[in-house]
């Protein structure tokens, strides 16, 4: 039994797009969370059992996975035969880890610098945001997909945020292209339908068609 700990449009729904690619059948229970854009929005849901009251959270028969990193790369890894991820010991799984880490490690605080201004002000910043912007372009240019032809679950990983920081993120066809493409792909409509915002303590199983 997999159990998905998630409230709407947050980091989580990207877990909700993954599983929906998976094919897998997961439990998804909706939490509140206490904390949303830096804002004080409530209490924290008890009943998710992340250490920091935040989601994602994965419970897979008793073991508890939290960093959407982690499991991206845990849940690719159980369900080989999707073709999401890439097995140790290949060619793939250097670019894949690669990938993965460097969505929540470099492109989501870029993005963050980018929203707050200080990649605006900051010369430092304003290289690491580049540096990422540049980084995501010269991989699309060969595309389609941040690994080449093959979908992963690294995509997943780089077009959720796509998804919500466009804005923050340069003009670019190539940018634009992408971003159409993965909104395109039937496990994202579906995760999006899904990703409505729900209330507390509602359970749906998420299973893909
Ligand atoms: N590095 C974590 C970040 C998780 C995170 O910050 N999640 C936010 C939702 S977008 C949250 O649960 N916030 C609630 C809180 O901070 O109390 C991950 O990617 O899984």
């Amino acid at each position: 039994m997999i159990t998905l700990f998630h409230a709407p449009q947050s980091r989580s729904s990207r877990m909700v797009w993954l599983i929906e690619e998976l094919g897998i059948d997961c439990e998804v229970r909706y939490c509140q969370i206490a904390v949303r854009n830096g804002q004080a929005v409530g209490e924290a849901d008890p009943a998710n059992p992340h250490p920091d009251g935040k989601v994602p959270a994965l419970l897979h028969e008793g073991a508890l996975i939290t960093e959407s990193a982690a499991i991206a790369l845990y849940l690719a890894d159980l369900f080989p035969e999707a073709d999401l991820g890439a097995s140790v010991g290949t060619a793939e799984r250097g670019p894949l880890l690669t990938w993965i880490c460097w969505a929540v490690g470099e492109l989501e605080p870029a993005i963050w610098s980018k929203m707050t201004g200080e990649a605006d002000r900051d010369p430092l910043a304003k290289a690491r945001y580049q540096a990422a912007v540049d980084r995501l372009l010269e991989a699309l240019w060969v595309g389609p997909y941040l690994m080449g032809e093959r979908f992963t679950a690294a995509d997943v990983m780089v077009g959720s945020s796509l998804a919500w920081a466009r804005l923050f993120l340069p003009e670019s066809p190539l940018l634009d292209a992408y971003a159409d493409r993965l909104a395109r792909r039937p496990a994202r409509i579906r995760a999006d339908a899904k990703d409505s915002d729900k209330g507390m303590s509602q359970t749906d199983e998420v299973q893909a068609a």
